[in-house]
């Protein structure tokens, strides 16, 4: 099948959640002639009120474009939904934007390539409201960078591109990682807003302290603990584990005397423990980060 890689390549998408309708939202306004498919077909209304084409069924919606792009729930429900339509989908190009981990991004490579379809995995760094503006984007990868070369310029409608290699397990490594990460802050301010609660103060006049913090922490940390990571040398004079381990008890024991659970910050305590008796008392916590990998 040709494809084209000027700015009005048509495009199908599968899965019209809230970010498939996102997603195609932006190509409709970006130009793109977009045919849009759903399980439940009456999400595809409001994409047809702005220009879209609904189709019948999923392989219809293969059908009318060179670039299909698939955003469901789990990729169980992409391989199920797609195993039937390989014929329609060899020659095209699959962009799966579902999130998953990257031996299920593998093993859809694997079938793709089998099929005849050029597979390429994406992780959305972006929730839907973030679709089209500045700071959005998402990562590929994939065995066919030719495939992903020729549709990036229509990729970009949708959110920044970052290619990150040819392994289709890389950007939903790349994706969960970052992720990891956004979830670890997310859980420390739920916790930080349940203890502070305690005390009778509003949440709304805690947050400029909590935000000024947290992002004070992060810039500083975050490149700080890479460095230490790469060079090997993990001695801090920042905050030593042997201080963060005698000071958790009194986390611990602040959300019990609130009647906050600690079941998020309780298992800090353990990996703490561990890394002192591993003899890495006078190291920073990028040392728990090696003490975290079990192979
Ligand atoms: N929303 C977000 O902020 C995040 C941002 C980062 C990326 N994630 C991932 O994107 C995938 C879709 O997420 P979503 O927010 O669009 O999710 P929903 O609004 O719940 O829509 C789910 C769609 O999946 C369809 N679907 C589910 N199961 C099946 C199936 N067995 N066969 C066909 N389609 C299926 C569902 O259809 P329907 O329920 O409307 O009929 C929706 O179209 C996800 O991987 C996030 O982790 C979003």
């Amino acid at each position: 099948m040709s494809t084209t890689s000027t700015t009005t390549t048509p495009v199908s998408i599968l899965g019209l959640g809230l970010m498939g309708t996102a997603l195609a939202s932006a190509l409709i306004k970006a130009g793109h002639p977009t045919t849009v498919w759903n399980r439940t077909a009456a999400k595809t209304g409001p994409l047809a009120a702005l220009g879209a084409t609904p189709a019948d069924t999923a392989g219809g919606a293969i059908e009318a474009s060179p670039l299909v792009i698939v955003c469901l729930t789990t990729n169980d429900n992409v391989r199920t939904l797609l195993a039937p339509e390989t014929a329609a989908l060899a020659g095209r190009t699959l962009v799966n934007l579902t999130n998953g981990t990257p031996s299920q991004a593998r093993e859809l490579a694997s079938w793709a390539e089998a099929h005849g379809i050029a597979y390429i995995d994406g992780g959305i760094m972006a929730v839907p409201q973030m679709i089209a503006t500045p700071g959005a984007y998402i990562l590929y990868s994939g065995t066919d960078e030719n495939a992903f070369e020729t549709h990036r310029p229509t990729l970009q409608a949708l959110a920044d591109t970052k290619w990150v290699g040819k392994d289709p397990g890389a950007a939903a490594l790349y994706d969960l990682s970052l992720l990891t990460g956004m979830y670890g802050m997310v859980m420390g301010v739920v916790q930080a807003y349940a203890l502070i609660g305690t005390g009778g103060v509003p949440a709304r006049e805690f947050a400029p302290l909590l935000r000024e913090w947290v992002n004070a922490m992060t810039d500083g940390l975050v490149p700080g603990m890479a460095e230490a990571l790469d060079s090997g040398q993990h001695l801090t004079d920042v905050s030593s584990l042997e201080i963060n381990q005698a000071a958790l008890p009194n986390f611990l024991a602040a959300y019990a005397e609130a009647g906050v659970s600690d079941e998020l910050f309780k298992p800090l305590q353990g990996l703490l423990d561990r890394s002192i008796t591993a003899g890495h008392s006078a190291d920073g916590l990028s040392r728990l980060a090696t003490l975290l990998k079990q192979s």
